[in-house]
């Protein structure tokens, strides 16, 4: 396969974190093939099947190819949609924003922005100074759904929000994995090519892999490692229980780790309340095996430790954040080959999340509130909608769909009904699409230039940054996000890019990558246009990664004080929970991608069609139900129906569904619509209380549901 040969293009897939390099095959102007790329330097030929059949993303029939605009009230569920020119769309959404922000001031205005943003290297290097130019202080996005937690705490205990010692995935002998499935899901915040081949060598070279998870995942096996069967949402308690066991059992050196660190008596002051024996009774987990898997940690060569969206979506992600990292810190396994290290990537970039400072809360108007890294808390869009004195009345989304990705779907769809103006951007008109006045056509990954500019923030296992042209011009009168958004800002008379004759959006890539010697030029002249960085100096967890002004790591940070309290209330209320108390918990699986590629047809095949609700069969039993029976699944939040199909992967007391079903209201979506499941956020919670205000994370596992049968559709117990 040689680079000089036009019809062939290497590019990468940006659908989730690892960013596989794609062999594109194009003839007549047009993608008639991808497949991994096996000249990759990194990847070398690894993808997965939604990477490979992104293609029937490019070429689905529903795709919009111009800007949509609504022309019927948005009381009439049905929407009546009209192509529109792009001038007029962005000259219409302009003058109502700038109508809204005239009558009602500059907090009228929101923006979400949803996940695929962050694999947008044009529209994401720009971010920043878009979100500036709509000057609102009411942005949200899928963050505070998917890793705020952990940015709270980085903020918190290293001075940066971006500062995430990631596991030494290459060298470890020991990995504790909390929260994750990495056969699944490719894993987040750290980017690493087949990470299941990783854990499998984990194993093969001695090692041990142990992962904590309240299901048995598809990521453990004889080739992999078990499955510790946690109750949802007390992984704080387990890992403070793992900081305990290593404070006052097996010992720590204290004077290596004060060379890094401060406040290490207060740490102990407060891992004191958590011995191994009260965190037994709340994670469901013997004390004896918690302190087994302390010693192992400690007694191991290396070890290291991760956690996902699995903790970070529990009440106390952040804190969990917290243990994790003393864990790390206290068993000597920060900094170390082998156990966990910061990987610096492309530039020093960790810098630009530095804390501002030390307390980050301010009175807002809802009360007492924060930014992470810029955003709001999600779970309360209905109630900034609802707010009285100053609500939003127009709503920008890009690249998200959160009547699906949010808790509280029901709430959240009657608070945007309240809207004014609700514009989204995206490849399709989905449920979010369906309720707005405009949609505007974006380009996919396919049909743009692009950099894997994440890929270059800090948290890559094998560090490498990669060019791609656009593989073929976009179809129909497709745009860039970042051209879009520019465009209506443009429009209002805010400067912009496109001031430029000749507008660059890498160009602020470009002065990041001049760092490594690199740019945009020179990268395009490499084989797969990559190149490949150095590797990650362990160490550089305390001379890059730690951004406090006296270079020490906050093992007490003050901003955690209120959260330690509401730990010990937490704590107490777990503990007082009635018996059979079920818990939902979300299950991904490699079939969808939170809300979208629910339209390919090749995804929609077998079991895939619908979202059932898992329960283990003992559950199913004590509540007389059997596989195949539709039943309610409900709590204060709201209420589905669903299919039961009984699953003895699952720790007792624990049910699951796969979030990002529900289109059944998506009208541009029609194969997502004849298979439309149901929106498991509509039992998440929402409003206050429904997200840490330490981090805005919005609470979505280890909700509690009531399940009972459908009387009316009941399976009868003949299966
Ligand atoms: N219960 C529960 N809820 C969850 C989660 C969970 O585990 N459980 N996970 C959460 C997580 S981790 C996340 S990240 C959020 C995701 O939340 P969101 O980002 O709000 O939702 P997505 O479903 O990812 O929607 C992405 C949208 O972007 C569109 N899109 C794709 N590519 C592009 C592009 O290049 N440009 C534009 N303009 N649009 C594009 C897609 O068509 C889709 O409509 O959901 C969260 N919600
Ligand atoms: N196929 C596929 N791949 C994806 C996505 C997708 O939707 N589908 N989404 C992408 C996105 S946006 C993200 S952020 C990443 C997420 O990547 P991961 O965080 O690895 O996501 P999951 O595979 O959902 O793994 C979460 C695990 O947490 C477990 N869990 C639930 N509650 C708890 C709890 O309280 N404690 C513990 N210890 N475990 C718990 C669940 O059983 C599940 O196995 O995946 C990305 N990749
Ligand atoms: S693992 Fe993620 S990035 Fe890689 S091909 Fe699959 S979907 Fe794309
Ligand atoms: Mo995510």
């Amino acid at each position: 396969m040689s680079v000089s040969d036009p019809s062939k293009v290497h590019t990468f897939c940006r659908i989730c974190e690892p960013g596989c390099g794609l062999l594109a095959e194009v003839a007549d102007g047009a993608v008639v093939r991808l497949q991994p790329d096996s000249d990759h330097p990194v990847h070398k030929g690894f993808a997965c099947h939604k990477g490979v059949h992104y293609l029937q993303v490019h070429d689905d029939p529903d795709r919009i190819d111009r800007p949509l605009k609504r022309m019927n009230p948005r009381s009439e569920e049905r929407g009546v949609f009209e192509p529109i020119e792009w001038d007029e769309a962005v000259a219409e959404i302009a003058a109502k924003l700038l109508q809204l922000r005239r009558d009602h001031g500059r907090n009228s205005v929101g923006i979400y922005q949803g996940n695929p943003s962050a694999f947008n290297g044009a529209y994401y290097a720009n971010a920043a100074s878009i979100a500036r130019g709509f000057d609102t202080r009411m942005r949200f996005s899928a963050g505070t759904q998917d890793t705020s937690a952990k940015y709270a705490a980085s903020e918190a205990i290293y001075g940066a929000s971006m500062a995430h010692p990631i596991p030494d995935l290459l060298h470890t002998d020991y990995f504790l994995c909390l929260g994750s499935n990495p056969a699944v899901s490719h894993m987040t915040l750290i980017h690493i090519s087949d990470p299941m081949a990783k854990i499998r060598n984990v194993k093969k070279r001695g090692g041990t892999n142990l992962f904590v998870n309240p299901r048995q995942i598809e990521s453990a096996g004889p080739e992999t490692g078990e499955v510790l069967l946690i109750k949802p949402d007390t992984d704080f308690y387990f890992l403070a229980g793992i900081v305990h066991e290593i404070a006052f059992g097996i010992g720590f050196d204290r004077e290596e780790v004060q060379r890094h660190a401060k406040g290490i008596d207060e740490l102990l002051d407060f891992v004191a309340h958590y011995p191994v024996e009260r965190v037994a009774e709340v994670t469901g987990i013997h004390a004896a095996r918690i302190r087994q898997v302390a010693a192992e940690f400690c007694a191991a060569p290396s070890a290291s430790v991760y956690m996902a969206t699995g903790v970070n979506q529990g009440r106390q992600g952040a804190l969990a954040y917290w243990m994790l990292n003393m864990v790390s810190l206290l068993s000597g396994n920060l900094g170390r080959r082998g156990g966990n290290i910061y990987s610096r990537g492309v530039a020093d970039v960790v810098q630009n999340s530095k804390r501002r400072r030390a307390d980050p809360f301010f009175t807002g108007p809802l009360g007492t509130m924060r930014t992470v890294s810029g955003d709001l808390p999600a779970a309360l869009l209905p109630d900034f909608i609802d707010n009285a004195d100053d609500p939003i009345r127009a709503l920008i989304v890009v690249s998200g769909n959160p009547l699906l990705s949010v808790g509280g779907g029901a709430r959240l769809r009657e608070a945007f009904g309240k809207l004014e103006l609700i514009v989204t951007i995206d490849l399709y008109r989905t449920v979010t699409g369906e309720m707005a006045d405009y949609v505007l056509a974006a380009t996919d990954w396919l049909e743009r230039e692009d950099i894997n500019f994440l890929n270059t923030m800090g948290v890559a296992m094998e560090p490498y940054v990669q060019y791609t042209p656009a593989v073929v011009a976009p179809a129909g009168e497709r745009r860039d996000d970042w051209w879009i958004l520019s465009r209506i800002l443009q429009e209002m008379g805010v400067a912009t890019l496109l001031d430029d004759p000749h507008p660059d959006p890498f160009a602020i890539v470009d002065a990041v990558m001049n760092d490594s010697g690199l740019s945009v030029d020179l990268l395009k002249k490499m084989p797969c246009q990559t190149a490949v960085l150095p590797e990650a100096v362990p160490s550089q967890v305390f001379s890059i990664a730690v951004q406090h002004d006296d270079g020490l790591i906050d093992c007490f940070p003050a901003v955690f004080e209120s959260a330690c309290r509401t730990a010990a209330d937490i704590y107490d209320e777990l503990v007082a929970e009635p018996l059979g108390q079920l818990k939902l918990i979300t299950r991904r699986t490699n079939f969808m991608v939170n809300s979208w590629l629910h339209n390919l047809p090749v995804l929609k095949q077998g079991v895939h069609q619908d979202n059932p609700l898992w329960i283990n069969p003992d559950d199913a039993r004590r509540l007389s139900l059997v596989d195949g029976d539709t039943v309610h699944v409900s709590n204060r939040y709201g209420k589905v129906d669903a299919v039961l199909v009984c699953d003895d992967t699952l720790r007792t007391g624990v049910v699951a569904m796969t979030h990002g079903w529900g289109q059944g209201a998506a009208r541009g979506l029609d194969v997502a619509r004849r298979h439309p499941g149901v929106n498991a956020n509509q039992l998440s919670p929402t409003g206050a209380g429904a997200f840490d205000p330490l981090s805005n994370q919005s609470h979505l596992t280890g909700i509690n549901v009531e399940v009972s049968r459908d009387t009316r559709t009941a399976a009868g117990g003949n299966l």
